[in-house]
């Protein structure tokens, strides 16, 4: 399907719990320096490709319990360069490098684990740091570790292992995740790990509130294996029976269905799915809750897309991007290098549908970097002045489909082909990321399923689908060739 260089991978455990952790692990990676420690644990992973690597730190607390914590490690390169760092403070001084906690991973109780990472750069060569600290105490055990050092042959009674523990595998490189990694805004593009842009396709749900027995593991199976989509979209209404009605609930279940979309490879966009009252100010302090938690808990994933809210409407572009700036910072604080996808004025139009154009976003732009922002069609009611302004837009700003229809506004009607088409290829061509709504059963048709397939629990091929799922699924099932160099 896709030809791409396998990422190197390496993996590093420094310090054990117990000298028979640091034995397996010896075994297992037979490259690793495995010492045993007191204080504290390190696994250090890294992806890495020509010149970058992202790096994924797992810290685990062997000491008393800290409320705050530095860890310390210095890079063996002097070319090796902290260039943006999530979950933690990164600050870099000549090769030496500290992550200080932030406020919700500062407490970690004896044998707790935390996981940060950053993304990096290199020159000469890429290896892994050897030595680490946690408040000052080395986790390697140092110069004289209480288990054997690797070289040591184990005692005679204790015969080497004739075949290797089993050991997770490394991500086969063939997802959408895998492939292009953390997505930033370059330019009017959504860039992938290389800076190359990229175009996700994929599948909206319908409002969790109704149909979370569509979402599940069989039917995000079918969208990245039988779909091979890029993208899911996780709409959670805030109101009509939403999160307004079970915040926790509400939160737990767009992490769960974040984490099932990590586990496919697939990037999780979480939409705030305001809509009536079109004032996103409406929800202003419950967005705040939302985004904190689902950022601070999703921080260290590279699949996750925030959408701040869905539609605005009946308000003026200064108050969006009033909302928008309010928002941003909440989500920075955790998660400082996500995408975030903006709302625009008359039901994410551009301005359109009520009488306004882009030009008013161009003029005064949201105060913030790695944005993007929305806009949405329903095929049969949008059209050429519509596409006319999307492709006006495209040039002077970052675009991204959060929603579309193939029928009309009201979600419901016949799939219009020929205008659907015209949009994916005027998207296609302009490499604008789309979601299609719904990927859901509901009896109206923008639904991609017919009535009752969530029910019966078979969600690949195409006898399941109406009208609309067919066209996307042909649609969204055409390789990517997402650039990997
Ligand atoms: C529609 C659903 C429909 C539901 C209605 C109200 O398809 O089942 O009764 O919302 O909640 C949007 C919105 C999206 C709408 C969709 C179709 O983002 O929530 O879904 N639409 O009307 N904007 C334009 C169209």
């Amino acid at each position: 399907m896709f030809s791409i260089p396998r990422p190197s991978r390496r993996h590093l455990l420094v310090g054990g719990a117990v000298g028979a952790l640091a034995l397996a692990a010896t075994a297992v990676l037979p490259s690793t320096n495995a010492m045993a420690a007191t204080g504290c644990a390190v696994t250090y992973t890294t992806n890495s490709w020509q010149g970058g690597f992202t790096a994924t730190v797992t810290v685990k607390n062997l000491g008393d319990p800290v409320n705050n914590w530095t860890l310390g490690f210095s890079f063996p390169d002097a070319g090796q360069r902290v260039v943006q760092g999530w979950s933690a403070t990164w600050q870099q001084s000549g090769s030496a490098v500290t992550a200080q906690s932030m406020s919700y991973n500062g407490s970690l109780g004896t044998g707790a684990s935390t996981t940060i990472g950053f993304n990096g750069s290199w020159t000469g060569a890429n290896p892994a740091p050897t030595a680490f600290t946690l408040n000052g105490t080395a986790c390697t055990g140092g110069t004289t570790p209480t288990t054997p050092p690797p070289t040591t042959a184990p005692p005679p009674t204790t015969p080497p292992p004739t075949t290797p523990p089993p050991t997770t595998p490394p991500p086969t490189g063939t997802t959408p995740v895998a492939i292009n990694g953390q997505l930033r805004v370059c330019g009017v593009n959504l860039c992938n790990r290389y800076g190359r842009p990229i175009q996700l396709r994929g599948m909206s749900s319908h409002g969790l509130q109704w149909f979370a027995n569509c979402y599940n593991d069989a039917s995000l199976d079918a969208l990245a294996n039988d779909w091979q989509a890029d993208l899911f979209r996780i709409s959670m209404y805030v109101q009509e029976q939403g999160y307004e009605t079970n915040p926790t609930g509400f939160t737990n279940q767009v992490n769960s269905l974040v984490d099932k979309a990590e586990a496919r490879g697939l990037y999780a966009l979480i939409d705030f799915h305001t809509l009536t009252p079109g004032d996103p100010m409406y929800n202003l302090d419950r967005a705040k809750t939302f985004f904190a938690a689902v950022s601070a808990r999703n921080a260290a994933k590279n699949n996750v897309i925030y959408e701040i809210t869905n539609e605005p409407n009946g308000v003026s572009w200064s108050t969006i991007r009033n909302y928008a700036e309010q928002v941003i910072p909440v989500i920075r604080a955790n998660d400082p290098d996500a995408v975030v996808i903006v709302g625009t004025r008359g039901w994410s139009s551009l301005g359109v549908s009520e009488g306004g154009n882009s030009d008013e976003i161009v003029n005064n732009p949201v105060r913030a970097d790695n944005i993007m922002y929305t806009f949405h069609f329903y095929a049969a009611s949008h059209k050429d002045n519509y596409r006319n302004e999307v492709q006006r837009a495209a040039s002077r700003l970052p675009l991204f489909v959060t929603e579309f229809g193939t029928v009309t506004y009201t979600g419901d009607g016949a799939v219009d082909a020929a205008s659907s088409t015209a949009w994916l290829d005027l998207l296609d061509r302009l490499k604008i990321s789309y979601a299609n709504w719904t990927y859901s059963d509901a009896s109206e048709g923008s639904a991609a399923f017919r009535p009752g397939t969530c029910a019966g629990g078979t969600y690949a091929g195409t006898s399941v689908l109406t009208e609309s799922g067919n066209f996307m699924r042909n649609r969204i099932r055409t390789p990517d060739n997402f650039p990997t160099s």
